[in-house]
């Protein structure tokens, strides 16, 4: 179905929403996205997308050239010129067009553009018997180099740990951190279950940091569960009781094998079925 894509302002068919091959974040990535989910028709977490958004274009001194307040207003206008529900939206902020040279300086006409369509859901099934993952040799980004809490449009880092864990036959990918700690998959942040308590990285591991990992985070301390962001190794995550993922797109999923490596029970453990409960009360009210 054709959508409408608001580009800098103005809502066009998706065959017109296009930009200039001089444009930076074409050339180098030099950029900044969100991907956002609406449930029937509202936008869940808006204002922690929006302010993430802005967080991550100070980071790379980009200028997006309107208030968060209209950013918002323009994705919610996105969601509703589209008549979408159940939906995922993509905000992104180039740098505009440039020269072939690196100075961002000689873009002055940064991209705002704000696609709104159906989401593309992970197989049911996945979430019923859970997933199976590896550890990847790729690690994530060190932050010292490009931080992770950046969500910049170069994801090559995420992409070619995903690519080496499609090719050990498993859709999400373990990164370590340059510590050889437990960072995160390459859309998802990671926690383990250990002992009734609920386990996760800190940021300073060097992860983005998830708006789904917050919500989790507030759900599972009002249900009284103790939540420690500690540093965790691959040892942790093997003999933990539980493990899930979560993301905007994947929500909570189970994870039931890590590295060949049936975790608990092999199944999708109690306190991931019942954060996974209360996670769809919230998002379904
Ligand atoms: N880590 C990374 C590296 C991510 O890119 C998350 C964790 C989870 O963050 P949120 O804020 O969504 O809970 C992400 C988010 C996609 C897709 O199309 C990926 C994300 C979000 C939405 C869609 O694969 N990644």
């Amino acid at each position: 179905m054709s959508r409408q894509v608001y580009i800098n302002g103005k809502f066009v068919p998706s065959a017109e929403a296009t930009v200039s091959v001089f444009d930076h974040g074409l050339l180098y990535g030099d950029g900044v996205f969100e991907g956002l989910r609406s449930y029937g028709g509202k936008v869940f977490q808006i204002e922690a997308h929006v302010r993430r958004l802005y967080e991550s274009a100070l980071a790379i001194c980009l200028e997006i050239p309107m208030s968060q307040a209209e950013m918002c207003a323009a994705i919610d206008l996105a969601v509703k010129t589209n008549g979408i529900d159940d939906g995922y939206i993509r905000a992104v902020v180039t740098r505009g067009a440039g020269t072939l040279g690196l100075d961002p300086n000689r873009c002055s006409n940064p991209q705002v553009i704000i696609i709104a369509d159906a989401i593309a859901l992970y197989p049911q099934e996945l979430y019923e018997k859970g997933l199976e993952i590896i550890t990847v040799s790729v690690i994530r980004n060190h932050p010292a180099a490009l931080s992770p809490r950046i969500k910049s449009l170069n994801y090559l880092n995420n992409i070619l740990a995903k690519i080496e864990g499609l090719r050990a036959g498993c859709i999400e990918a373990l990164m370590l951190n340059h510590k050889g700690e437990v960072a995160e998959c390459t859309g998802d942040n990671v926690f383990l279950v250990r002992d009734g308590r609920l386990l996760t990285p800190p940021l300073d591991a060097g992860i983005l940091s998830g708006i789904t990992r917050d919500v989790v985070v507030e759900l599972a301390s009002k249900a009284g569960i103790e939540v420690l962001k500690v540093p965790l190794t691959k040892h942790d995550v093997y003999v933990a009781d539980e493990c899930f993922l979560t993301g905007t797109a994947a929500e909570i999923i189970p994870v039931v094998k890590v590295d060949e490596r049936s975790i608990g029970t092999g199944k999708p453990g109690p306190m991931t079925r019942s954060l996974t409960e209360k996670f769809h009360e919230l998002v379904r009210t």
